[in-house]
């Protein structure tokens, strides 16, 4: 069994309750490494990084529902895992050349060919990704296949704005502020999560066919909504934001912003991927063991994420309601509680308990680490059930 193979059904089964659904649903892709440096014995990897250590390269996309009150995680319709290759072809290779290969930048567009909307579905689907994700054939595919996305700019391309020739970031900066809004910024490094108050301002461009002479396509003019959001301040937050889902007033306009704020949920399966089950600890003799590996925990992550937000966002919610009897009685059985009683929010903090997290007032929420091992003891308590 294979990466690949072994993710597969989860594929389907998410891309079914996609189909299913009548929420926004938003496909959210970035890409991740994982380090494996350390591990000498592992033969098989590749350069990551700067090309100095040594490990595996993966790009997640990750379904999420979306509304205004909630985040239910689906989970994944995709991964990529790759090993890179040691040797630099860019040396020999001219420009014109390499971009007719397969590259890496392809794989943001690759990641939704097997993604398909029902022709009835009503719901809106939307491929989110960050800078990474500012692409022009990504953009271009989007636009050719009725995807609708939105990323982050990175590039000041050249584009039409008011029939004259312009920089994008530059001429978004011109566009004076139409509205304020509120973005919960996480805490990193070390920082407290804060809350921040950016202005927001939109207008609509047409995307130019870049000239370097590598492109695919036929020239054509795209037209996308540029969305600048930014802070007050010295070195504040500040967003481009590209997307071809239409802007006609405020409220649209911060509905994308909320979409955006939803991304961080892919950083956050990242790091349950790589805290969590420890995945970069893994002792194996191949990078083709451990991309097995990585094939089932990858998809235990989506679970244990899934189940981090419903307890965040329904934490009063009775857990009889949601999870399987039998489990419900371990857990109180163990802890002396009452299963009628139990909510859901405390049902995840004794999971958390039951991997190390002791759990006073100042502890704040438990940490992927804990809830992973907790997990893992929970599956031990119950004979014969797997994840
Ligand atoms: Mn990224």
């Amino acid at each position: 069994m294979n990466h690949a193979n072994l993710q597969e059904s989860h594929y389907d089964s998410v891309l079914n309750a996609a189909q299913k659904s009548k929420k926004t649903i938003l496909f959210i892709q970035d890409k991740s490494e994982l380090d494996y440096s350390s591990k000498k014995q592992t033969s098989g990897l590749g350069p990551i990084g700067n090309h100095k250590g040594r490990g595996i390269h993966i790009q997640t996309t990750l379904a999420v529902e979306y509304d205004k009150k909630n985040v239910g995680i689906l989970g994944l319709t995709k991964q990529k895992a790759w090993i890179r290759e040691n040797i630099s072809y860019r040396k020999q290779e001219r420009r014109s050349e390499r971009y007719k290969r397969s590259t890496e930048a392809d794989i943001w567009r690759e990641s939704l060919e097997n993604i398909i909307k029902p022709e009835n579905s009503k719901s809106l689907w939307v491929a989110v990704g960050d800078r990474g994700n500012d692409i022009y054939d990504f953009i271009s595919f989007c636009e050719h296949k009725n995807w609708n996305f939105l990323v982050r700019a990175k590039n000041n391309r050249k584009v039409i704005a008011e029939g004259k020739k312009v920089n994008l970031i530059n001429w978004a900066k011109t566009l004076p502020s139409e509205v304020e809004k509120d973005i919960k910024l996480r805490g990193r490094d070390g920082n407290p999560a804060k809350s921040v108050t950016v202005q927001v301002s939109w207008g609509k461009v047409s995307i130019l066919t870049p000239k370097n002479g590598y492109l695919k396509s036929e020239a054509e003019e795209l037209d996308v909504w540029v969305l600048h959001a930014w802070e007050d301040a010295l070195d504040g937050l500040e967003w481009f934001l590209l997307t071809n889902v239409p802007i006609a007033n405020q409220d649209e306009a911060l509905e994308k912003i909320c979409w955006y704020e939803t991304r961080w949920t892919i950083e956050e399966y990242h790091k349950c991927l790589k805290t969590g089950c420890a995945i970069e600890k893994r002792q194996l003799q191949t990078a083709q063991g451990l991309l097995a590996v990585l094939g089932v925990l990858g998809i235990i992550a989506t679970k244990l994420l899934a189940m981090k937000f419903f307890a965040r966002e329904h934490p009063l919610d009775k857990a009889s309601k949601h999870i399987p009897l039998p489990s419900l009685h371990l857990i109180c059985a163990y802890f002396t509680l009452s299963v009628d009683d139990i909510t859901y929010g405390e049902f995840w903090r004794r999971i958390a308990k039951l991997g190390g997290f002791i759990g006073r007032k100042s502890d704040g929420d438990p940490g992927w680490q804990t809830l992973w091992k907790g997990w893992y003891r929970f599956l031990d308590m119950q004979p014969a059930q797997m994840p």
